[in-house]
């Protein structure tokens, strides 16, 4: 079958209409990749498989989202569309806007967006401007400005967005014929935990899959409002993309938590750092800080076993996905900085192979 975009693939679940406009890049049926050097470290048979959302048309499982929202927006007849971010769903919108053909404008906070995501915006033609503070002011702005209706809002306060995200779960129940034990995924604004939750939900209410995976999200650990159940005003993390502290689907997370006997536990930025550049040298997948918490997660999880904190026993035999939910070039000077490596200068084939010790 030729792949024609999450709209076309899973239409009957999707709050489309046959009349709808269908604004699309082609989003979704991205790979589920096995991961050995992963599973091997879990042990117990464990067999884990990463969700390589960063292979979306804008690089992050946003556009899943947004073209939902977006071709929900154009049929209500909306002439522009706006979101917060910390990068990626400004640059999601951003191109689904361009190939709407209507304007993007796009609040960003000042001097937090990694440059890749900020090169995307520009170039796809959206109207950029910065917020003093973080992004939880940002959104502010976003609500209020968004009372005239006129404007369609590109968070995921827009109901389309969320369920527009379930369809990454569709997709890991069709390509492993079912749920996964266990889901690990990072937590920002919170709703891709509530997405993926619901399209669980959904499919196994609808017969598609016998069981539901317990739901493992993580925060940033200097931004981790839902760990310590309480707004966090100045949040501060390396992965600037989950670098929030008011999330917008705070209730949603809570929910897909205790109905999965799941867990929301946080990582701190030497661990998100750690597990980014070891998946991209044992597994050969890039991923951008943020999307690394799932990775940093789950490796915690199995070294605190047995310990309260961050704990979650994975019996033998599971079955887990972990969904890295950016490409790794979205951030380049983090992923420079954090190689730590003077790249050495050889001039000549001696010093050249002097370098590489042979
Ligand atoms: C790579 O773009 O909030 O918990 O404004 O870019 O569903 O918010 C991005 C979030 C994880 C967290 N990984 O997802 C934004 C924004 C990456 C992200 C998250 C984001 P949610």
């Amino acid at each position: 079958m030729i792949w024609k975009g999450v709209i076309e693939a899973y239409r009957p679940f999707l709050p489309v209409t046959p009349t709808t406009p269908v604004v699309t890049l082609l989003e979704g049926n991205t790979p589920l990749i096995f991961s050995p050097r992963l599973s091997a470290k879990v042990g117990r048979d464990c067999k884990v498989h990463i969700k390589y959302e960063g292979l979306n048309p804008t690089g992050s499982f946003k556009d899943r989202g947004m073209t939902v929202a977006l071709s929900l927006a154009v049929e209500r007849g909306a002439r522009h569309v706006i979101c917060a971010s910390t990068g990626n769903t400004s640059a999601s919108a951003a191109a689904y806007a361009a190939r709407a053909g209507i304007r993007c404008v796009v609040l960003l906070p000042f001097g937090k967006v990694s440059k890749g995501k900020l090169a995307q915006a520009l170039m796809y033609g959206a109207k950029c401007v910065t917020v003093e503070g973080n992004f939880d002011d940002a959104l502010r702005l976003v609500r209020e400005i968004g009372k005239d209706k006129t404007f369609a809002i590109m968070n995921s306060i827009n109901p389309d967005r969320i369920e527009g995200q379930k369809t990454a779960a569709f997709e890991i129940i069709e390509t492993l014929g079912e749920a996964p034990d266990f889901h690990f995924l990072p937590v920002g604004n919170a709703g891709n935990i509530t997405a993926c939750w619901r399209g669980y939900c959904e499919w196994h209410a609808a017969g598609r899959s016998k069981k539901r995976p317990r739901m493992v999200g993580f925060e940033a650990a200097g931004a981790a409002p839902i760990v310590h159940d309480a707004v966090v005003e100045k949040p501060s993390t390396v992965a600037t993309a989950i670098q929030i502290g008011n999330p917008a689907s705070w209730k949603g997370a809570v929910e897909a938590r205790d109905a999965s006997n799941g867990l929301i536990g946080a990582v701190t930025d030497q661990e998100i750092l750690a597990a980014q550049s070891w998946l991209a040298s044992h597994e050969g997948i890039f991923v951008e800080p943020a999307s690394a918490a799932s990775i940093a997660g789950l490796l915690k999880c199995v070294e605190s076993e047995g310990r309260p904190a961050e704990s979650i026993l994975l019996a033998p035999g599971s079955s887990i996905v972990c969904t890295v939910t950016g490409h790794g070039l979205k951030d380049p000077d983090t992923a420079i900085a954090n190689s730590g490596e003077a790249i050495p200068c050889g001039p000549t084939v001696a010093a050249v192979l002097k370098i590489i010790g042979k």
